[in-house]
C-alpha cells in the first residue's frame, strides 16, 4: 500500500534542503585576493609613471596607475634602510615612490584634496563581477621639523562607473619622525565597510589615493608609497541558476492560467 509523505519527513529536510541552497549560492565565490599591485618593481628609476599593472587577476582588467602632480622625484630606491613598527614589517623591493614635501602644498587636516594623487581603473572582465574587500599601501615619511612639519596624510576616494569621487573611511594621518625613514607597512582601507561595495559589481571602479603633508622640505624631505593592492573576490554569476529561476517562474503563471 502507497503512503502519502509525511508532512514531518517534509519539514525535517527543510533545513537541509536551505542549507544546501546556501551552498549553491555560495559556491561561485572563493576567498578574497589580491586583485591588482602596483609595487614599482622593475619600474626605471626617477619615473614618475604611468605604471603599469602587475601580474593583474584574470578576472579583471587593470589600467595603468598615473600620477597628478607628484612631483619630480618619482621611482628610487631611498627608502632600502626603512625603519618599520608594523606586524608584519614592510619589506623593501628596491623600488617605491616618493613625493618631495616641498613639491605638495601643505595640508594639516583631511579630507585630502584632489590636487595631487595616484588613479587607476578596474573594470571586471566579461561574465564577471568583483567583490571589493580593500585597498592598502605601504605609506613612509622622511621629514625635517625645522621645516614646517612632521604629519602626512592620506585618503583614498573611488567611483563606481565614472560617478562622482567620494572618500571611503577616515583620512589615515602619520607623524613622521624627523630625518627618518620610517614606514607603515599594509595600510588598510577597509571597503567592505562601504555601502557601495556591499555586493558585487560588475561596472568599472576608479579609485583615486591622494596624499598630503605639513613639511616644506623642498627635494630632500618626502612622502613615500608602495604596493598599492586592491584585494578582493571576482565571481561568475551562474547563467544556470537565471534560467532556473526564470524557467519555474513560467511554471507557477502557466498553473495558475490553468486553474482559472
Ligand atoms: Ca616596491
Ligand atoms: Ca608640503
Ligand atoms: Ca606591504
Amino acid at each position: 500500500m502507497k503512503t502519502a509523505p509525511s508532512p514531518f519527513v517534509t519539514a525535517t529536510w527543510l533545513p537541509f534542503l536551505a542549507a544546501a541552497l546556501a551552498f549553491l549560492v555560495a559556491a561561485p565565490f572563493s576567498n578574497a585576493a589580491t586583485l591588482s599591485t602596483f609595487s614599482f618593481t622593475g619600474a626605471t628609476a626617477g619615473s614618475t609613471g604611468p605604471f603599469a599593472p602587475e601580474s593583474p587577476d584574470p578576472g579583471v582588467s587593470v589600467s595603468n596607475l598615473t600620477g597628478s602632480n607628484l612631483g619630480t622625484r618619482g621611482v628610487n630606491s631611498a627608502f632600502l634602510a626603512a625603519t618599520d613598527a608594523s606586524v608584519p614589517a614592510y619589506t623593501f623591493d628596491g623600488r617605491g615612490y616618493e613625493i618631495f614635501a616641498g613639491e605638495m602644498t601643505n595640508q594639516a587636516v583631511g579630507p585630502v584634496g584632489s590636487t595631487y594623487n595616484f588613479s587607476f581603473t578596474l573594470t571586471p572582465t566579461a561574465g564577471n563581477q568583483v567583490l571589493y574587500t580593500g585597498l592598502s599601501i605601504d605609506f613612509g615619511t622622511d621629514f625635517n621639523a625645522a621645516t614646517g612639519g612632521t604629519l602626512a596624510l592620506y585618503d583614498l576616494f573611488y567611483s563606481v562607473n565614472g560617478g562622482p569621487l567620494t572618500q571611503a573611511g577616515a583620512t589615515s594621518s602619520r607623524g613622521g619622525t624627523d630625518n627618518t625613514h620610517t614606514v607603515s607597512n599594509d595600510v588598510l582601507k577597509d571597503l567592505s565597510a562601504v555601502a557601495a561595495f556591499s555586493s558585487p559589481i560588475d561596472t568599472p571602479v576608479t579609485f583615486q589615493l591622494r596624499f598630503a603633508d605639513t613639511n616644506s622640505g623642498l627635494n630632500t624631505k618626502a612622502v613615500f608609497i608602495d604596493d598599492i593592492r586592491v584585494i578582493g573576490t571576482v565571481s561568475t554569476p551562474e547563467p544556470g541558476s537565471a534560467l532556473l529561476v526564470l524557467s519555474g517562474a513560467a511554471l507557477l503563471i502557466r498553473r495558475r492560467r490553468n486553474v482559472r
